[in-house]
């Protein structure tokens, strides 16, 4: 019961579009074509392919699902050719989609139209993606967006109080994703109602959400910040870096102590703080105290001033901090905190290497084969060095440690900032591909005035070496990404929403007036709206709702309203809806605006104001 938006256009010139105003595709139209790429099966076990080698009509074997940094949204690619497939509008108004314009779009953003999205991860089952969520922060406004990866739209927004810079989010890995957590990399009052106070008062909280029902869970309130987030593989712990332990409001202050901390959160205890009540209530959430000895909840790990990422092994033995002010990784074993927390062994004891990467380490990735690769940023490579090797290193004297944990390292362009191996945040990371997201181009590509584009670097990581294969130009930010098996993802997605998901789902077009209030619903078919025309006075609050009824995949339509500044699409199935005031009188044409038929021009309609 599907054909494509190109297939069904090429039959409508065929069969001549003089059908007119129905739409009538018969049965034996609607054939079902099947993806011509390789089988996921294929595709794991056929020679790396180039993303060149990603021939047209050819399907990739990866979704990769990419933060946008600055511009507020979320982008899926394809990998290995690195097409750029979709962008999910998260915290950013999208008039191609019509997203802040909508009534359910402003519903969430509640009049937010800008965001900074940092980190993208999934929702689990027992250290693997599931393929129903994906979370992402906003550092902007402190929020988290939910995406359902069956429509791949948002579906939730949560509004976090009580922190600012929330940077680092993780999701919980095992055995299902219940929480997830996030960060606040800026310190301040809590509650921030007294602006005289002192920053050496100001505070830090890590916030637990629950995943299901998008609600804070409750706020551990730190002295630090908190930057970086990873979960351990046991959901036992969440995890996050500081490198503003000093409480400094300047760049020096912040890096006035010679060491910062790696902080660890005991969900165990978190979970029996909140069932004995321990928590006060701030800004309407349960914040615990999580101070350094205000409770026994976390634990401070030193390492060398101001570190940035933190990534778990795929095997959940090992938290690699990366150093960024330090060439080195600080390797944590996670086995070994339970052991801090009960005080049996001091914090310095779980850590066991720290090798040296390079200059400005920043984040790290795993291949599943026991090599880590770090962003280094200065130096501007990727370095793959053997975690085991870095550790067995650790026990010789320092003059014989001779960098032998480094594998290779990688020249990349230029300043690369995040960087992702296949399925590397998962117990089934697979070593096929890296990805360096790199914040300058320099050069790499043609000039297109002052604002760069940045560049995003696809690298095979399954010999030994390092190879680069691709580069691709990016639009502001390429900042993090997660890279997920096509065979997750694909048996997940849906070619059309469920009509009735939207309480206002429109079956009948027509129109109800109630005084002022007038609602105009609509169904949206091929080549035509439901109604022709629409009477209304000067002063009316118009609420039009659009159902889509076609139930080809890819036939969307678009509702765009003449000199109203409205536009929107809307998928198969999908309903959506927006409130005007009609306060100009005369004839305004409705119109589609998303190409979808022969007679796509005109699908249109009146909105006659007088
Ligand atoms: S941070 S470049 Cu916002 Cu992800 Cu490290
Ligand atoms: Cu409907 Cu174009
Ligand atoms: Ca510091």
């Amino acid at each position: 019961m599907s054909l494509d938006r190109r297939k069904f256009l090429k039959y409508l010139g065929m069969a001549g579009a003089a059908a007119g105003t129905s739409l009538l595709v018969s049965e034996g139209m609607k054939t079902k074509e099947k993806g011509v790429g390789p089988t996921v099966a294929e595709a794991q076990t056929a020679p790396q392919k180039h993303s060149a080698d990603v021939k047209p009509g050819e399907l990739d074997s990866y979704y990769g699902f990419w933060s946008g940094g600055h511009s507020g949204e979320v982008r899926i690619l394809g990998l290995p050719s690195m097409r750029d497939l979709k962008r999910i509008s998260v915290f950013n108004m999208d008039v191609g989609t019509g997203y802040g314009i909508t009534n359910e779009s402003k519903a969430m953003l509640k009049g937010k139209f800008c965001g900074d999205t940092h980190h993208v991860h999934g929702s689990y089952n027992n250290g693997v993606y599931d393929g129903k969520y994906l979370f992402v922060n906003d550092k902007l406004n402190n929020r988290v967006a939910r995406i359902r990866c069956d429509y791949m739209e948002v579906d939730k927004i949560l509004d976090v109080p009580n922190i600012q810079g929330m940077h680092g989010l993780f999701t919980q890995r095992a055995p299902k994703t219940e929480w997830l957590v996030c960060n606040s990399e800026f310190q301040i009052p809590v509650p921030n109602s007294n602006p005289s106070q002192p920053p050496a008062q100001y505070n830090g909280a890590h916030t637990i959400i629950d995943a299901e029902k998008m609600e804070v869970v409750c706020q551990v309130l730190m002295d630090e910040n908190m930057d970086l987030a990873a979960t351990d593989y046991g959901g036992r712990y969440s995890m996050t870096t500081s490198y503003n332990i000093e409480k400094g409001v300047t760049v020096s202050e912040m890096l006035g102590s010679d060491y910062d901390y790696m902080l660890v959160f005991h969900w165990d205890r978190i979970k029996k703080a909140l069932k004995d009540g321990k928590h006060t209530m701030i800004g309407g959430v349960k914040v615990l105290d999580g101070r350094a000895g205000k409770s026994d909840l976390t634990i401070r790990i030193k390492v060398p001033k101001n570190p940035h990422g933190i990534n778990v092994s795929p095997d959940g033995k090992y938290a690699v901090c990366s150093g960024k002010v330090a060439p080195t990784c600080t390797v944590v074993a996670i086995d070994k905190l339970e052991d801090v927390f009960n005080g049996k062994i001091k914090p310095e004891d779980c850590i066991v290497a720290q090798p040296f990467i390079g200059l400005g380490p920043l984040h790290t990735t795993f291949d599943g084969r026991g090599n880590a690769i770090t962003s280094v940023f200065i130096d501007s490579t990727n370095v793959k060095w053997n975690v085991q090797k870095a550790i067995d290193n650790e026990k010789l004297p320092e003059e014989k440690k001779k960098n032998t944990h480094i594998v290779d390292v990688l020249d990349v362009n230029y300043q690369v900032g995040h960087i992702m191996a296949t399925m590397a945040e998962t117990k089934e990371a697979d070593g096929k591909w890296l990805v360096s997201l790199n914040k300058f181009s320099k050069d790499r590509f043609l000039n297109v005035g002052p604002l760069k584009n940045e560049c995003e670097q696809l690298i095979d990581i399954t010999g030994d070496k390092l190879k680069l294969v691709h580069d691709s130009a990016t639009y502001i930010e390429p900042h993090d990404c997660i890279i997920v098996r096509r065979d997750i993802i694909e048996k997940v997605v849906k070619d059309r929403f469920n009509m009735f998901e939207h309480p206002q789902a429109v079956t009948k077009s027509g129109v109800d007036r109630k005084g002022k209030k007038v609602t105009v619903k609509l169904t949206a078919n091929a080549p035509v709206f439901g109604l022709q025309e629409v009477q209304l006075k000067k002063g009316d609050e118009v609420t039009v709702i659009v159902t889509n009824h076609d139930e080809i995949s890819d036939l969307g339509h678009g509702f765009a309203l003449s000199n109203y500044n409205i536009n929107f699409v809307v998928a198969p199935f999908q309903t959506k809806s927006v409130t005007f005031t009609a306060d100009k009188p005369g004839v305004y044409w409705a119109y589609c605006t998303n190409f979808c038929h022969a007679l796509h021009l005109e699908m249109r309609m009146r909105f006659i104001v007088t």
